[in-house]
């Protein structure tokens, strides 16, 4: 077949069982890929009938990819049951929900389309996947056209359809109609369910411990989903033996949770687990979804967020470091993550970058952070000289922390009922009767498993924390996870090195809670019950850091005083 003029021979390879093929015949094999399907064709007979004869001439399955031009882009030699696609990640057809590729291929014994030529279909996102009996006079029998189907009802074990032709001679429909036909509905039923405007995921949770504690954490890793602003359209979680060391879920599972995604026309999958750069690897090769961890996407809230220079500088470092393991072996997942979620930063991290670009900047971040460390210091130092006592407000993200210091010092710092609304810590005075004066600090909120990269880049943000007097921690009374949350802030405080710092407790939102719950509570953290919102309590909380600042600090000096 003649190459048509002027456009460009695209690089073709043969792939898969190619050893042992008697010279001719791999002759013959590579010259498949010179082949064009002419527009409109599903399968030309021409090519159709040159793979049976040749496939019957070698004893293998004889697949070909062929693009939306008719290009054939990859040939493909299997056994005498099966073929092997090769990894498609640089072969992407842009943001469409299909790939632009269908596969054609023989069978040998008469089989129909099997659940592999269909599971492949759905976790590869091709067009269709076409089998043609390769009869054993080496002519081609009928022909078979597996696709996804969009009417297929939600989480449906098998979300394909298939049709089935007498011959390849007669087959009756137009290809690209039959493409863009089912392109069209499949995004008149993704905009039934999809926000317009944001990528839409599905959250993966796995354990191998109690459930009950998994849940909670994958509820948890939905809300932040939500605060980076991704749809989530579902939620999988799977109790197992052990983490699959390739695909952290088994890969039943995988295939499960990608052919659902497939079908909800999902961008992102995002895991509750750190995935390490070797699962991140293997999963981004089963798909061309973006693939998140929960690490990636608190870091991403994080360079959302990110207002004053020191904490772009911080999330950049933080970045940087999560992703520098990542970058040599996956190149194309990286670049895949480019814009949108997990591609997010407020610096060069968005840019595509190599370790040793990588290397020089995270040198320079850490040497501008620490001259912004000593500044901070200093800050404080001068602070401290003033006399005034140092106060910080810590505890788990969403407690109401900002809602707190705004009610108590009048002021206006960003409250939302958002997971991280808060990074850069910040201060204000507070006035106490008889012209006696504090500094107040709003801080970022902990969260469990809060990203070793991100407490390492955020330590002199986090160092405030250690330098105060006081602590007030707030607990959201009205969150049943209560109690993880207070033993998260606890760990978190003493990992910080300031579970020694005196510390106030105050239960936050009692205006959501019943009187009872309340008691109890109250009782059991020993702490004051007090509503941001409403004021309620603040007048307690105020004459407890009054007593607990002034009064004790006036008693300790009239101590020392004393001869
Ligand atoms: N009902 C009620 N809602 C509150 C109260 N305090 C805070 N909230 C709400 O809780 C949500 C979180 O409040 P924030 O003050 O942003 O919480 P934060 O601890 O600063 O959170 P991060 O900065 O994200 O860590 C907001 O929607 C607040 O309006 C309260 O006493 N009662
Ligand atoms: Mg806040």
């Amino acid at each position: 077949m003649r190459a048509p003029a002027k456009e460009p021979a695209i690089a073709t390879n043969v792939h898969g069982n190619t050893e042992g093929l008697k010279p001719s015949a791999l002759r013959g094999v590579r010259k498949l890929a010179d082949r064009r399907v002419p527009a409109g064709v599903v399968v030309s007979p021409e090519l159709g009938r040159r793979m049976c004869e040749l496939s019957r001439q070698v004893g293998r399955q004889l697949g070909v990819l062929v693009d939306r031009q008719g290009r054939v882009t990859r040939v493909i030699v299997g056994d005498a049951h099966q073929l092997f696609i090769p990894d498609l990640t640089r072969a992407r057809a842009g943001a469409g929900r299909f790939r632009g590729l269908r596969l054609v291929h023989t069978h040998l014994r008469g089989e129909p389309l099997t659940r592999d030529d269909l599971t492949d279909l759905a976790l590869l996102r091709l067009d269709a996947v076409v089998a043609i009996q390769a009869r054993p006079d080496g002519l081609p029998g009928w022909a078979e056209l597996g696709a996804l189907d969009p009417d297929a009802p939600e989480g449906a074990a098998e979300p394909w359809f298939v049709e089935r032709v007498g011959s390849i001679y007669g087959w009756g429909l137009d290809w690209l109609e039959f493409i863009g036909d089912l392109e069209r509905r499949f995004r008149a039923r993704d905009a039934a369910v999809r926000l317009p405007g944001a990528e839409a995921c599905v959250v993966i949770g796995v354990t191998t411990g109690d459930l009950e504690e998994a849940a909670e954490s994958l509820d948890e890793l939905e809300r932040l989903a939500h605060s980076a602003g991704l749809q989530v359209l579902d939620r999988v979680l799977q109790r197992r033996r052990r983490f699959d060391p390739r695909f952290v879920v088994g890969k039943g599972k995988l295939a499960e949770i990608l052919v659902g995604a497939m079908q909800r026309g999902v961008d992102v999958l995002v895991f509750d687990q750190e995935l390490s750069p070797g699962q991140l690897r293997n999963i981004a090769a089963a798909t061309d979804l973006k693939v998140v961890d929960r690490t990636q996407l608190i870091l991403d809230i994080f360079a959302q967020r990110a207002r004053s220079r020191e904490g772009k500088l911080q999330v950049e470092l933080a970045q940087l470091r999560y992703r520098k393991p990542r970058l040599a072996i996956m190149p194309t997942a990286m670049s895949r993550l480019t814009g949108g979620i997990g591609g997010r930063g407020p610096g060069e991290t968005r840019l595509e970058i190599n370790r040793r670009r990588a290397d020089e900047r995270e040198t320079r971040l850490a040497r501008q952070l620490r001259k912004l460390g000593r500044d901070r210091a200093l800050r404080r130092a001068r602070r401290s000289r003033v006399g005034l006592p140092q106060v910080a407000i810590v505890g788990y993200t969403n407690a109401g922390k900002s809602t707190l210091l705004n009610t108590l010092t009048r002021s206006a710092v960003d409250a939302e009922d958002k997971l991280f609304a808060t990074l850069d810590p910040t201060s204000r005075r507070m006035r106490f009767p008889a012209e006696r004066e504090i500094v107040l600090t709003d801080t970022v909120g902990f969260i469990r498993n809060l990203p070793e990269a991100l407490v390492e880049a955020f330590r002199s943000t986090l160092e405030e924390t250690r330098e105060a007097d006081l602590l007030v921690h707030v607990l959201d009374a009205s969150d049943p996870r209560i109690d993880t949350h207070d033993s998260e802030v606890r760990r978190t405080l003493e990992a910080l090195g300031c579970s020694d710092t005196p510390r106030i407790t105050v239960l936050n939102k009692v205006d959501r809670i019943d009187p009872d719950l309340r008691e109890v509570l109250v009782r059991r953290f020993r702490g004051l019950a007090v509503s941001a919102a409403t004021g309620e309590g603040l007048d307690r909380l105020i004459a407890e850091l009054d007593h607990r600042i002034f009064q004790e600090r006036a008693r300790r000096s009239a101590r020392e005083a004393m001869p």
